[in-house]
């Protein structure tokens, strides 16, 4: 008999399904949350029969359970836990832990279920498909955030796809077809339903953008905003819209939980995420609502004005022009970017400020972070360059 202890997103569910493939009647899985493992591996080390292999994926136990783990694994073995988290790196210490970030050689990101189907093949538990292949793949790409730079809106679709129904449902369907097609893919009645769900995200991160709220937290500028659903989607939106930001909060407050996402290469949110408890990928990760996080992200943040986006449909006052591109703040300041000598200075309401900026990039982002300013509209623009040129006739 085999126990599956998982996470219950897409890719903890993803095992789950390999696992019902691979040892069909002989598996029970539970899909947990991050904080309701360990309560899960207290049951099973209190109640499973010692016979019973336990298998965990894409969670890791807390420091208690890593002791008792390991000590009934001293006596009966019959236990594995395999992740792909950067702050489950530890657990490679283990003989019981198997943690994998990247594929050594090819350097792609891993998933749980990518991990666990190749330890599923290699103890010869479960047979190579294309059908399979194609689907571990497809999780892959959308817990790793791949499928973005490669284009593959089939990932995101199935993780759509996953929200849309029960667990059980997908785990019905998902094994139901796996089982039988040559390649993995939609019915006609799904695509129609994920089309819908699109527009119904796009309309949604639309709304988040004009909540979004800026804020010094510690050594770093985070964009701060309140989200129940669709968080990979927002957090990943925000951070390309705001690119001067550090990174992204999500707030869940029914949840009493905060996901953290960034597109930089520079920061970790892996460490923000462990500042207050929680942990996950350097470039998404998550934390519950601490008292600590409480305060910096809700109470702190709670009288802000939302961040204004950039003018996107300028002709005229456009970003790196050789005229200068002017941006605007709530405190009506006024601010024209121009490059002199080979270097980007700011000038605010009309005085030069004293830092220069190899890039345009540079620039914006110092302007950004400090002032909040954004992109005028050409209108905007045009009064500001008329105002100009009556200042200099008269
Ligand atoms: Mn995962």
């Amino acid at each position: 008999m085999y126990k599956l202890l998982s996470h219950n997103d897409l890719d903890g569910v993803g095992c789950g399904i390999l696992a019902k493939l691979a040892f069909g009647q002989d598996v029970k899985v539970r899909y947990n949350s991050v904080s309701s493992l360990n309560r899960e591996i207290e049951y099973f080390l209190e109640n499973d029969s010692t016979d019973t292999f336990l298998l965990i994926t894409d969670l890791s136990p807390n420091e208690e359970n890593e002791k008792r783990l390991t000590s009934f694994y001293k006596e009966h073995g019959n236990i594995q836990l395999i992740d792909h988290h950067k702050t489950a790196l530890h657990l490679n210490d283990y003989d019981w832990g198997y943690v994998v970030v990247e594929e050594e050689g090819s350097g792609k990101l891993t998933s749980a279920t990518s991990l666990f189907y190749q330890y599923l093949v290699y103890h010869q538990h479960l047979e190579e498909s294309d059908a399979i292949a194609e689907f571990v793949e497809l999780v892959r790409q959308y817990d790793t955030w791949e499928w973005e730079k490669n284009q593959n809106h089939k990932a995101h679709s199935l993780n759509s796809l996953f929200f849309l129904v029960s667990i059980d449902e997908f785990e019905l369907k998902m094994i139901e077809r796996l089982r039988s097609s040559d390649h993995f893919d939609f019915d006609d009645f799904e695509k129609k339903l994920l089309g819908m769900e699109e527009d119904k995200i796009e309309r949604y991160i639309r709304r988040k953008k004009r909540e979004i709220v800026q804020a010094l937290v510690g050594k770093f500028y985070a964009g701060v905003v309140y989200a129940e659903s669709y968080h990979s989607e927002v957090g990943n939106e925000l951070a390309k819209e705001h690119t001067h930001l550090d990174y992204i909060a999500i707030l869940n407050m029914g949840g009493k939980r905060i996901s953290f996402r960034t597109i930089r290469d520079d920061v970790d949110v892996s460490e923000i995420a462990g500042y207050y408890g929680g942990g996950g990928h350097q470039k998404a990760s998550g934390s519950s609502m601490t008292e600590e996080a409480y305060k910096h992200f809700v109470l702190d943040t709670f009288h802000l004005e939302p961040l204004h986006e950039d003018a996107k449909r300028n002709r005229y006052n456009v970003k790196e022009s050789e005229f200068g591109s002017l941006y605007q703040n709530r405190q009506e300041d006024i601010f024209l970017l121009s490059r002199k000598n080979e270097q980007w200075a700011i000038e605010k309401n009309d005085v030069k400020l004293e830092q220069t900026f190899s890039t345009y990039r540079e620039c914006e982002h110092f302007l950004k972070r400090n002032y909040e300013a954004w992109l005028a509209r050409d209108d905007v623009f045009v009064e500001y360059l008329i105002n100009k040129v009556k200042k200099a006739e008269s």
